[in-house]
């Protein structure tokens, strides 16, 4: 029909195509084939130990030691008496990422005598949680992000900003809700040993600040991508393959009694999980489900791989194609958007639902980020 037609040929760039201003969110502009995204390759990894201090190696590594299918794990024990909370009002940016490239810089840079030395060969470089927001931004009714991206020497950095709505939200958390946070990284106590010959020890301590993060290069369309995640444990066997097809992704959620509950785990949770699995190229996700009460009632591996045709009988559902193809535009839009090259500018990329994202520009301001130990080592 005719207004098939229009749909199809209207561009996502706002209302005026010359003046690409914003960058349009509706789902039925990136409909189309899948975009080119090569198999991510691990090219590094670090570790934040029980202080949160950094290391360029993988002592922080853990290995998955597969649960009963009926395990009854209490995710309440030890979140009075053995819990200690990472600060998460201390923001610390891309910090991590970029101590990483400071101690790998010629694993990512095979062309140091190029016309341009010492540029990382690189289009982006962000976090995995960031980019997991982009793609499932099509689909998000409920929170907007702020992205802070700033050009320098040729690579683009993105790096999130709290939103005012967020910081309300972390200040004004309930108890309940406070103690429901621990319960993920309860399970994964539950679940994960510290070598491969030991057993988990859920008498110890959770300790949040600590953190394994596997650093990935890859490829979405024209853009070159190196991005940073968490990673909760690996398969154990010796035998298995290489990172990141050996990582082991660990959730927990809520039992699931309804055929209602079912359907919002399908259209709402298993996107999120898909989109932040599928882009470090993590293969499989074990969840736990659990109680009113916190109890682990049963455990269920989840092939990321397979998730999309799981999810094809939901009514208007989400689609993997549409999430790609929406960060693949919001990448493009940034290149087009953030030309000054200089760690001194911002360039605000700005969404809320139903919204278009926007974007402002900030020379020497609050919301300037790259520090200045990492422009000085990459200037030298
Ligand atoms: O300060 C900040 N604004 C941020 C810091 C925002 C995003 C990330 N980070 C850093 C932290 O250093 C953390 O170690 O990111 C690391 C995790 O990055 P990611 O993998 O890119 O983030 P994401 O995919 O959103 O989260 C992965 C896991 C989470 O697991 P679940 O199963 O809940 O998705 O990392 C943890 C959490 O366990 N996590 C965080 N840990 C510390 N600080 C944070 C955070 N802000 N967000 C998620
Ligand atoms: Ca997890």
């Amino acid at each position: 029909t005719n207004t098939q037609h229009q749909y199809r040929s209207e561009s996502a760039l706002g209302q005026n195509p010359l003046s690409c201003r914003t960058l349009s969110t509706r789902r039925e502009l990136y409909e189309r084939d899948f975009p080119v995204y090569k198999q991510p390759v691990e090219v590094g990894c670090f570790s934040l130990d029980s202080e949160r201090r950094f290391f360029n190696d993988s002592r922080q590594m853990r290995y998955y030691v597969e649960p009963d299918r009926n395990p009854n794990f209490n995710l309440r024990d030890g979140y009075r008496d053995r819990f200690i909370k990472r600060d998460d009002s201390v923001k610390e940016r891309l910090d991590h990422i970029l101590r990483w490239i400071v101690a790998n810089k010629s694993k990512i840079n095979p062309t140091v005598a190029a016309a341009s030395p010492r540029a990382l060969d690189v289009d982006f470089v962000t976090w995995r949680g960031h980019l997991t927001k982009l793609l499932t931004t099509p689909y998000e009714t409920r929170e907007g992000w702020l992205l802070a991206v700033t050009r320098f020497r040729g690579t683009l950095y993105i790096s999130e900003v709290e939103t005012e709505a967020a910081r309300r939200e972390r200040e004004n958390r309930t108890e309940r809700h406070e103690e429901m946070m621990y319960w993920g990284y309860k399970f994964e106590q539950y679940t994960c040993a510290d070598n491969t010959h030991s057993l988990p020890d859920p008498g110890g301590v959770v300790n949040t600040n600590e953190a394994f993060c596997t650093v990935v290069q890859t490829r979405l369309a024209d853009h070159r991508l190196l991005f940073s995640g968490e990673v909760d444990c690996r398969d154990k066997d010796p035998k298995a393959p290489a990172a990141p097809a050996c990582y082991v992704e660990l959730k927990t959620s809520a039992e699931i009694c309804t055929p209602k509950q079912r359907s919002n785990f399908h259209r709402f949770k298993l996107l999120k999980w898909w989109a932040q699995s599928f882009l470090p190229g993590v293969p499989r996700v074990v969840a736990g489900f659990r109680d009113q009460e916190g109890v682990v009632v049963s455990v269920e591996t989840f092939h990321i791989s397979k998730i999309s045709h799981l999810i094809k009988n939901e009514y208007n559902c989400w689609k993997p194609t549409v999430c790609m193809n929406f960060c693949c535009d919001f990448l493009s839009f940034v290149k087009r958007v953030v030309t000054e090259d200089s760690h001194r500018v911002v360039y605000l990329f700005s969404w809320d639902p139903y919204k278009d994202v926007t974007y402002s520009a900030h020379r020497d301001s609050q919301y300037c980020f790259l520090p200045h130990w990492y422009v000085e080592e990459m200037t030298r």
